[in-house]
């Protein structure tokens, strides 16, 4: 049964057990489980009940390490598997990727990153604890038509006004649009420091991203 195999899914990333959770991701695909399905419902709900159990302490910093690592595994699997669905569509643009300086958290940006891949863009990760100006200086490089701009702390959120400030410093605000996410970051959040967009989870963050570039791709 398909619902088996999310909550065993589910279970994998709760107990964090990596080797579980990269096994169930080679089973989804062999069972022909559509991969963001494998995520949606059964990854990212363990991962959501580990953050709800540390939230109200009933789970403990190492567990979440190893359901971040857990969770990594499957994404790791799973991930070829969405970009090969998106490798026949045309270049939607350039997207500038990464989470704010101060900040490590990496998972639901991959996600994103993975997403916006499998639709037709063309992602730069600069990874975790990115300085303004990285964003920035590699926006200019690729000429980006968007900076995806991630963080998960209540802490590091304001350092998502300083890539827009870093943007503005390079002259290049008007010519690329900002899109935010991450847990604590809300629409409210997002107009307040006048990003241009914002997703609340990888699906939404490619409707949101093909809005900023006027695109149906
Ligand atoms: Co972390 N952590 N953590 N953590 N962590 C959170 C985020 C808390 C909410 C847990 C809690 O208290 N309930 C909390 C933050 C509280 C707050 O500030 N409001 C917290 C804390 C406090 C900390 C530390 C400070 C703990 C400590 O050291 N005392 C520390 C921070 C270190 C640092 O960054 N400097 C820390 C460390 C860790 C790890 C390393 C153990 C691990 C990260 C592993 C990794 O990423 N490689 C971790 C984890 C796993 C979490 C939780 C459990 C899950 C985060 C996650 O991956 N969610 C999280 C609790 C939670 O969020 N429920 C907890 C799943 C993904 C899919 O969701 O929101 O990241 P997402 O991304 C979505 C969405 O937001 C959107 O799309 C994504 C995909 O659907 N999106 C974008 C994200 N970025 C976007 C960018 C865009 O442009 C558009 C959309």
């Amino acid at each position: 049964m398909v619902d088996d195999i999310y909550q065993a899914m589910v279970t994998s990333i709760t107990d964090g057990d990596s080797e579980a959770a990269e096994a169930l991701a080679r089973r989804a695909i062999a069972e022909g489980i559509d991969p963001l399905d494998a995520i949606n419902k059964g990854f990212v709900v363990g991962i959501q009940q580990v953050g709800e159990a540390f939230g109200c302490g009933q789970a403990f910093l190492p567990d979440l390490v190893l359901a971040g690592e857990a969770m990594k595994a499957a994404v790791a699997v799973l991930d070829p598997e969405l970009a090969s669905r998106g490798q026949q569509r045309e270049t939607a643009g350039d997207v500038v990727l990464g989470t704010v300086k101060g900040d490590i958290h990496d998972i639901g940006k991959m996600l994103v990153g993975t997403m916006l891949s499998a639709s037709g863009f063309q992602v730069h990760d600069l990874g975790v604890d990115v300085p303004p100006e990285r964003f920035a200086h590699k926006a200019r490089e690729v000429k980006a038509a968007i900076v995806g701009v991630s963080a998960l702390l209540s802490t590091t959120m304001s350092n998502q006004r300083l890539v827009i400030e870093a943007l503005d410093d390079l002259g290049l605000r008007s010519q690329v649009k900002v899109m935010v996410g991450g847990a604590p970051v809300t629409r409210t959040w997002a107009e307040t420091i006048e990003a241009d967009g914002f997703a609340e989870d990888a699906i939404r963050a490619v409707v949101e991203a093909r809005r900023l570039v006027g695109s149906n791709a």
